[in-house]
């Protein structure tokens, strides 16, 4: 694979670098600081918490909205007129790049909550001009409303308009719900420098940043340089870059051959003039603007005269009509390399026959010669992408298939498992992507209570059903609803065998909890073995609560599951159990903030987890760092009263690792507790200092129970969207 960090998503180079790179301050440092008004948990979400989307969307008219979306595709606008009189490719572009931000290895991007209105994604070089693609919708937008989000709305513009020029469509679910702030826990890159123009596109010796778990090769890209790899135009090259980034994206190469071809099927590429001539983005745009940028003194700066990727011209001769072309012209004719207008080079069939010529996109009077990108030759040149041009070219239904389903995927990926899909198009098939899941049934009451009997007495410490609990439920991540403990999928590959879970130990945990189950599905019992220990643990340490309990997991197979697709939710690093599998160049502290994040805790919520589990003794192998109490087992407050102890002094154990702590107590060498990075953070950064205090002062220590439950309860139960 074109894994170039052994694994590790963020160990990219040995010096030190931050988790979140780059961020919108350090590229536009003059905007305003309305994130000042979140401060204190306000949330800048006009439609506050108690808005339910579903109910919204489940009341709109998608009928009316989607005939009023077609009726926009030709409906063009003197301030921005549509190619061929027809905005679809353009909307296309819209959708796939709200899409395709996704990337595997957290989840994070995708189009499941508008993010391309803000910043940075609404600046990105590659997504230029698409400003004006979100103005033209929001006619439509402001008269559905509340009933159906941006983040809906961009997906199914694509999708009308894959369908209103009679292309392949596989279904459309909604459930994208808005936010109303940029993403902040977003990594977008280190880089200093966007692509930009021709400046960096032209830059043949440029080292490529394929940097883990970027999807994109570049800051600014939405996958790769339509130029080939530092604008050096070698389809083969630019072969690799695309299957690499594609397959950061969850697409494999037959995918990604479809989606690229059925795309390029429709539309245009822009590049009228020089790119000098084109203004500030939209986040760094003059106010009068009004939100839109890269406005163009060339010309018009618009219609013919529009400067976008810097590209010319159209792929096809049909260029807003669904057809064969575009493999008809890849591999029937020879290509030469060309300079656009705006000096991108590009390639062009040698001896065009006229009639395969397009007309141009503003007086269809003229035709003129299509072109391909050094990306498109990739889908020629390079020999495994070549095999599967040529069985498209060769068998069209297949090519359509190919493409309404990588489309579906592309569009959708990010929305968890279908039951979180909403409206009439919801295709009835299951898909792998989708790791289905069999419904369960809730168990009765009997059933619960006996099982908690037999597993507490079967054995195992409370540390050891907590972590298998904590082993199913944490995989969960809500950048894109997959994970958790819904389905078992602990108990199958790959997941089973991750060196975090301890395959061996939780091999026994498992085979005793499918004895004991009796009625309960697998993935119930697991939750409920820990949940029982929780409870234990609490009434061991005197306080008498019941730790709540949703029964009603199904049980997935291994056939329902993509091992392959699995692999990216491993953990490199679970703070919760003191488990780092390699030193990364991002500080161990940084990852535990990204789990949490993924998570969806609050700093009280991964402060209290974390040192909850550290004296229930739900370490990795068991291992002694962070556990500071002499009665392990036990839901106390502990770990926080010995933290922060002002008799014990702490010292690194290798300074050159900077992993592993010893605590002494002052005045002495006498050992008294080990520790790690992710234990001491919460003594040493002031902020998580300030929320451990909370939890060692006196008279906190039921509080401190109290917290740990909801946390606990919260991760458990993060997947149920069945209980929403
Ligand atoms: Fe694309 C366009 C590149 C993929 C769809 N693209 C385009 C352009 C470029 C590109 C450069 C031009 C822009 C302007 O305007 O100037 N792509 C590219 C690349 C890739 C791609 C490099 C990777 C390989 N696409 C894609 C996909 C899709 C698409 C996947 C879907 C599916 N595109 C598209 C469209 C268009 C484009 C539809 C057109 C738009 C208009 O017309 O406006």
């Amino acid at each position: 694979t074109g894994d170039l960090s052994g694994g590790c998503p963020y160990n990219h180079e040995s010096k030190s670098r931050s988790l979140l790179g780059r961020q919108n301050k350090d590229w536009w440092p003059e905007s305003l600081p309305v994130d000042v008004l979140t401060q204190g948990g306000l949330s800048p979400d006009p439609m506050g918490s108690d808005f339910d989307y579903a109910e919204a969307f489940n009341a709109l008219d998608y009928q009316a909205l989607k005939n009023d979306l077609t009726a926009l595709m030709t409906d063009s606008k003197p301030w921005w007129p549509a190619d061929y009189g027809h905005y679809g490719p353009f909307m296309i572009r819209m959708a796939w790049h709200a899409a395709g931000t996704y990337r595997t290895a957290d989840g994070r991007g995708g189009s499941n909550s508008g993010q391309q209105r803000f910043a940075p994604l609404n600046s990105w070089p590659d997504n230029g001009n698409l400003d004006k693609a979100r103005r033209l919708l929001w006619p439509i937008k402001q008269k559905y409303g509340k009933n159906i989000s941006w983040a809906d709305l961009f997906i199914l513009a694509g999708n009308v308009a894959i369908e209103s020029m009679g292309g392949p469509v596989f279904g459309f679910g909604g459930g994208r719900r808005d936010v109303f702030e940029p993403e902040r826990d977003i990594y977008w890159g280190q880089e200093e420098n966007w692509v930009q123009g021709d400046e960096t596109r032209i830059q043949p010796d440029r080292e490529m940043d394929l940097e883990n778990p970027l999807a994109a090769i570049q800051m600014g890209l939405i996958y790769v340089n339509p130029e080939g790899p530092g604008g050096n135009p070698d389809p083969l090259q630019s072969a690799r870059d695309i299957k690499i980034t594609f397959e950061r994206m969850a697409m494999n190469h037959e995918e990604t051959v479809a989606l690229t071809a059925g795309g390029h099927t429709f539309g245009k590429a822009h590049g009228a003039g020089d790119p000098s001539h084109v203004g500030d983005a939209p986040e760094g745009a003059d106010i009068a603007m009004m939100g839109l940028g890269w406005t163009s003194t060339h010309e018009s700066g618009m219609g013919e005269h529009t400067i976008t990727s810097g590209i010319e011209g159209a792929w096809v001769n049909t260029p807003t009509e669904w057809s064969e072309n575009y493999f008809r012209l890849l591999l029937d004719y020879e290509y030469e390399l060309v300079r656009s207008p705006a000096g991108a080079q590009q390639w062009q069939p040698i001896n065009q026959k006229p009639e395969d010529m397009a007309p141009a996109a503003h007086d269809p009077s003229i035709r003129v010669p299509t072109m391909m990108t050094t990306a498109d030759m990739a889908l020629k040149v390079d020999p495994e992408f070549r095999k599967i041009s040529e069985k498209f070219r060769n068998d069209h239904e297949a090519f359509k298939d190919a493409f309404a389903r990588a489309w579906f995927k592309l569009c959708h990926r990010d929305m968890g498992p279908k039951i979180r899909y909403l409206g009439p198009e919801v295709p009835a098939e299951d898909l792998i992507w989708q790791d289905p899941i069999p419904e369960g049934t809730k168990p009765s009451d009997a059933d619960i209570a006996a099982f908690k009997d037999k597993i507490l007495g079967a054995g195992f410490s409370v540390g050891q059903l907590v972590k298998a609990a904590w082993a199913s439920a944490s995989t969960y991540r809500r950048s894109d609803h997959r994970g958790g403990a819904n389905g078992a999928r602990i108990r199958l590959e790959p997941q089973r065998g991750w060196t975090v879970n301890e395959p061996e130990e939780l091999g026994a945990i498992l085979a005793k909890i499918e004895e004991l189950r009796g009625n309960l599905s697998v993935a119930d019992a697991i939750v409920l073995a820990g949940t029982a220990a929780v409870e234990k643990a609490a009434r061991d340490a005197g306080f008498d609560v019941t730790v709540p309990f949703e029964g009603g997991r199904g049980d997935a197979s291994q056939e329902q599951t993509d091992a392959d697709s699995f692999d990216v939710l491993e953990p490199m690093a679970d703070a919760f159990r003191n488990y780092l599998k390699t030193k990364h160049s991002v500080r161990t502290e940084e990852l535990m903030i990204d789990r949490a994040a993924l998570l969806g805790l609050s700093v009280p919520e991964m402060t209290v987890l974390v040192g909850g589990l550290r004296v229930l003794g739900a370490t990795f192998q068991n291992r002694k760092e962070g556990v500071f109490t002499n009665r392990v087992g036990q839901l106390t407050n502990d770990f926080f009263v010995n933290l922060l102890d002002n008799e014990t002094f702490w010292e690194v154990v290798d300074t050159s690792a900077d992993e592993e702590f010893i605590g002494y107590t002052r005045g002495g060498r006498q050992e008294k507790w080990r520790a790690t990075r992710t234990d001491l953070i919460f003594g040493s950064n002031s902020q998580l200092r300030a929320t451990a205090e909370v939890y060692a002062e006196k008279g906190n220590e039921e509080l401190f129970v109290r917290h740990f439950v909801a946390a606990w309860t919260k991760v458990m139960n993060a997947d149920r969207f069945d209980l929403l």
